[in-house]
């Protein structure tokens, strides 16, 4: 007996495909995949079954692990993001997390440990004086987030590359994962972590990096969308696992790239 397709109960089909376009960076490939892209090419480019128990969610994240790849092949490790006059700062800089302003983490200065685990050399872990007796650099960039706003901030502190050059961490891994003092956690690729302007940051705006915007330490990449940016880090770890983050693991994009 031959059996027709099966149909999908339930499934908007051309809000299922606008969103997967959506989620292809690729001006290319987008046009390509709007002309000829229908629910079972969704299901034949992923090679997941639309019909099982969260099988689009699958499709949908596989569509937006391709499109991590091509954002890391396309990723220039020596293009710079634009710097600009300390003029330009916006004032007040915006705060921003998954929560209200009067839920802002207070973390305690003096019992603060930075905790260094995975493929390093060195695990021991770092307190604030210890940070902050490492060389620092400053950056005037601008931070887009992806709710639709953008501003620009001067952020202080180690560049991230010497941090992972001191702690001996195997840079031939494929990520460095972040956890905070809330449940945030996020991670970035390798190329990234290495960036010039890839910061460990422990200052904004000449002073200490205040709780709204992180203390006692954040990672700025000017590189990367707003929520790439992980505040209040206690913990970071060099992997080659993927450990995919607060907002990705819904499905934002882990490249995250600008
Ligand atoms: N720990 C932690 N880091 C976080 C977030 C968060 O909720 N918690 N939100 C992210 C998002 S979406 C943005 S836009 C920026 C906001 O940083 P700001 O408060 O310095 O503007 O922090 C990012 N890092
Ligand atoms: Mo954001």
């Amino acid at each position: 007996m031959i059996r027709k397709s099966p149909k999908l109960a339930g499934v908007d089909a051309a809000a299922v495909i606008k969103e997967a376009l959506q989620r292809i960076d690729v001006p290319s490939r987008r046009k390509f995949l709007q002309s000829s892209l229908t629910l079972g090419g969704l299901s034949l480019l992923t090679g997941c079954s639309l019909v099982e128990a969260g099988g689009i969610e699958k499709a949908l994240m596989k569509i937006s692990r391709f499109n991590d790849a091509a954002q890391a092949w396309l990723f220039d490790p020596s293009r710079l993001a634009p710097t600009y006059p300390e003029s330009m700062i916006t004032r007040p800089f915006p705060f921003n997390a998954y929560y209200g302003a009067d839920k802002i983490r207070q973390v305690d200065a003096d019992s603060y440990r930075l905790e260094v685990t995975g493929l390093v050399a060195d695990k021991h872990a770092w307190t604030l004086d210890e940070l902050r007796a490492l060389p620092q650099t400053d950056q005037v960039t601008r931070h887009i987030c992806v709710e639709g706003w953008s501003a620009i901030g001067k952020w202080g502190g180690v560049t991230f590359s010497s941090f992972l050059a001191r702690i001996g961490a195997d840079t031939s891994a494929k990520y460095v994962g972040f956890k905070c003092a809330d449940d945030y956690y996020t991670s970035i690729d390798m190329p990234t972590a290495l960036h010039p302007q890839t910061q460990l940051t422990l200052s904004y705006d000449g002073a200490t990096l205040p709780p709204k915007y992180g203390f006692p330490m954040k990672l700025r990449m000017p590189t990367k969308l707003g929520y790439k940016n992980p505040k209040h880090i206690q913990a970071i770890f060099v992997t080659n696992t993927y450990p995919g983050g607060f907002w990705e693991d819904q499905g934002y994009n882990w490249f995250g790239g600008i």
